[in-house]
């Protein structure tokens, strides 16, 4: 039987900070519906896709952070995409802000099936950026700030004929995200991300950063024969430009589609999840080839040890 998966990213132009959230979910149903018009059985939206980065700005009032987040999923607003996904039987990854019942907040990311029923949830581990506010930089960058590091690892979840596994942006850049996740056999990571092209504790990578967001997320595929689905918010939001790119990578590490803009746009390629096997069988068969026992430091130690043999 073939487990060829038509996959669709589907790329957002920037979202304005009064944009509600009906506006949004309107944006993400037309392109859930382009997606299936061209075959898709699986869409991926970008990180934070119901609103604009709200983390670019600080907020005094926890009050005034908290209108960002969503309390259940799907909720009243966002009920229309599942259902749309339901009758036309096609699948999305999803990137919202979670404020749990207890009033935990995260950077989360559901993956919801054919029929509508959310069949995993991710919540980002790696939260990048600053705790305080900082008035030199022009835009903030306060995910760690706003968002608690995610408390559910890096599952992976057998779904669409396949082993599906997420990150969110920043985890992308971290090769033990993907190693996680290569572990338990994943055949295919969605991601998405809001990346700024300004980063401004280094602006001198500031040329770099569509190259960068390749790099990893290539790296990551070829690294554990996976197939990745990076899919960004693109474009010029609330005076921040942020990076588009957004493209499908198979296990070989090649880009296989690419969107070509930086506003919404959906690109698709099929993906044979078999072909992991191309790289999981061969060159990075863990089993026969991983060292782990010359490893220990990864798991031991989070920042750098300078030692000398
Ligand atoms: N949303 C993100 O996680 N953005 C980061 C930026 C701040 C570097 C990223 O890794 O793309």
């Amino acid at each position: 039987m073939s487990r060829i998966l038509t996959v669709a990213a589907a790329q957002l132009g920037p979202i304005a900070r009064d944009e509600p959230r009906q506006s949004a979910v309107a944006r993400l149903s037309a392109m859930l519906r382009e997606a299936k018009a061209k075959g898709a059985g699986l869409v991926i939206f970008p990180e934070l896709a119901l609103t604009t980065f709200f983390p670019r700005w600080y907020f005094e009032e926890q009050a005034e952070v908290d209108v960002f987040f969503e309390r259940e999923m799907p909720n009243a607003a966002v009920r229309p995409l599942f259902d749309l996904a339901a009758e036309l039987e096609i699948g999305f990854n999803l990137g919202y802000a979670e404020l749990t019942p207890d009033g935990h907040h995260f950077n989360t990311s559901i993956l919801v099936d054919a029929k509508g029923r959310i069949a995993g949830k991710y919540r980002k581990v790696h939260l990048p950026g600053h705790r305080e506010n900082e008035p030199w930089r022009p835009f903030q960058h306060l995910e760690k700030r706003y968002f608690e590091p995610g408390d559910l690892g890096f599952p992976v979840f057998e779904a669409f004929g396949g082993r599906m596994g997420m990150c969110i942006c920043n985890d992308r850049r971290w090769p033990e995200t993907f190693r996680v996740m290569g572990l338990q056999g994943v055949e295919l990571v969605s991601l998405g991300y809001n990346t700024p092209v300004h980063y401004p504790p280094a602006p001198e990578h500031d040329h770099l950063q569509d190259f960068h967001n390749h790099l990893v997320m290539q790296a990551g595929a070829y690294q554990n024969g996976t197939w990745v689905v990076g899919v960004a918010k693109a474009g010029k939001e609330e005076g921040c430009d942020l990076i588009g790119g957004s493209c499908i990578i198979a296990p070989t590490g090649e880009i296989v589609a690419q969107c070509a803009t930086l506003e919404d746009e959906v690109v698709i390629a099929d993906c044979d999840l078999d072909r992991c096997r191309e790289i999981q069988d061969n060159i990075f068969n863990f089993a026969l080839h991983r060292e782990p026992e010359s490893y220990r430091l990864i798991t031991e130690t989070k920042g750098a040890v300078k030692r000398s043999a």
